[in-house]
């Protein structure tokens, strides 16, 4: 669902004295590089309704084919691998469904069709022992690993899934930070023992440098490019897809140069943030926590907003946004970005130009996922299932049985609010508060 082009700059435009001061007030605090590009301030406003202490990593992507956006979640000390539930479709009720509390210490997770099914698994790279593994779907949110698919890596630090030739089946991209190599891994189909076959397809300019890769149709053609972020050089890289002499599939540099340069950049992803139809660039900053939008222009060059979309309300010191992706979680028709928020929340933000929020209606019992997982309360051992309300709340912790709770009490001094001003307040829901903690087998 297309949104307002009239609002199509994305930017909700405050008075001119207050977002000039406010973009004073950012340039000056991260010391920009950059020059002031534009006196409109953009406001994403957060919504932090699952409270994961422990996330330090989440790709979006609808999990369940129901057709809005969930959460896959990573929590590495438990060796956890999740995925959040989007009860309502609007973002504003969550529950956990568990697909492995000993996924053997995923640290990045790739969603995509792997098999050709039409639903969406999940690759798991762990990068302390160089394997990569896959986790199908069946459909209705329930995965399982696939004990045939064990590809071993040699340091590869991230992953993303996209497909490379419409065959309806996700090809994986590796990335070796060490080495700065991009490895295109096609599949054929349902992949097994070597069913991927490792195709290296570019290095990456030591003056870019590589720590973070992500797949995205960046330049409009239908095709899958390669978007990389490297704190250390401060570079965002993007190498489109074009044909070979040879007709198979090979990536060029997209910008001249060193790409662009972001300051502290440890993460950027790809999508249609401002509804013209081109994809822009999110920028996840770190130290502080930021995310900055490039914007797509119609001659395929970016501009950097000088304002940023969001920064984590711990500033340098709490709440690290680890990762982030994007994806339209209220299902306004405007694409939105979901951050882990180590120590925090797995948060995401709501881009205003979907207009008004959808009205808030009382929450109900969510409907169980086929198969189902039990919502009551569970004895410790069980398959557990959070929901998470739309009130921030706090699991109990050193609790050896889940307790369901009936309000939600933020944490005192949490620099985040509950709700925002003008929200629509929601009616407390019951909450399933189960600590980490049994949540273990
Ligand atoms: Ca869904
Ligand atoms: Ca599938
Ligand atoms: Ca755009
Ligand atoms: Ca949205």
């Amino acid at each position: 669902m297309p949104f307002p082009l009239l609002d199509c700059r994305l930017h909700r435009v405050v008075s001119a004295l207050s977002g000039t001061l406010l973009v004073a007030a950012f340039a000056a605090a991260l010391g920009q590089p950059q020059g002031i590009l534009a006196d409109t301030l953009i406001a994403f406003d957060r919504r932090d309704h699952i409270r994961a202490p422990q996330v330090d990593f989440t790709r979006a992507a609808d999990v369940d084919g129901d057709g809005d956006v969930d959460f896959f979640a990573v929590e590495p000390g438990p060796d956890d691998l999740s995925w959040w539930e989007n009860v309502t479709g609007r973002g504003d009720q969550f529950t956990e469904h568990v697909i492995s509390l000993s996924a053997g210490g995923p640290s990045v997770v790739a969603p995509g069709d792997a098999d050709g099914d039409g639903d969406i698994d999940l690759f798991a790279l762990e990068r302390e022992s160089n394997r990569i593994t896959l986790w199908r779907n069946d459909g209705a949110g329930g995965f399982a690993k696939d004990a045939a698919f064990r590809e071993s890596t040699q340091n590869a630090s991230f992953i993303d899934a996209g497909d490379v030739g419409g065959d309806g089946v996700a090809d994986l991209f590796v990335l070796e930070a060490d080495t700065r190599r991009i490895q295109w891994w096609p599949n054929a189909a349902a992949p097994g023992p070597g069913g991927l076959v490792r195709t290296p397809i570019l290095t990456i300019p030591p003056g870019i440098g590589g720590e973070m890769l992500s797949v995205a149709d960046v330049d409009g053609d239908g095709l899958v490019d390669i978007l990389t972020a490297d704190r250390e050089t401060e570079r965002i890289g993007i190498w489109h897809q074009v044909a070979s002499t040879d007709g198979a599939p090979a990536w060029e540099a997209l910008l001249p140069g060193l790409g662009l340069r972001e300051q502290d950049v440890i993460a950027v992803r790809a999508g249609d943030a401002d509804g013209d139809g081109d994809a822009d660039l999110f920028a996840l900053r770190r130290m502080p926590y930021i995310v900055f939008l490039w914007t797509q222009g119609v001659d395929g060059t970016f501009t950097r907003d000088a304002a940023p979309l969001a920064r984590s309300p711990g500033g340098d010191a709490a709440f690290p946004w680890m990762s982030m992706d994007l994806g339209d979680v209220d299902g306004d028709g405007a694409l939105d970005f979901v951050t882990s928020e180590l120590d925090g929340f797995l948060c995401w933000y709501r881009n205003p130009l979907g207009g008004a929020e959808p009205t808030a209606t009382p929450s109900t019992t969510p409907t169980p996922m086929t198969p189902a997982t039990p919502t009551t309360p569970q004895t410790p051992g069980a398959t557990a299932t959070r929901t998470a309300s739309p009130v921030a709340s706090v699991a109990t912790p050193g609790t050896a049985t889940a307790t369901l709770t009936t309000a939600a009490t933020p944490t005192a001094g949490t620099p985040v609010a509950t709700s925002d001003p003008g929200e629509t307040p929601w009616a407390p829901v019951a909450r399933l508060a189960v600590p980490f903690a049994s949540r273990r087998r």
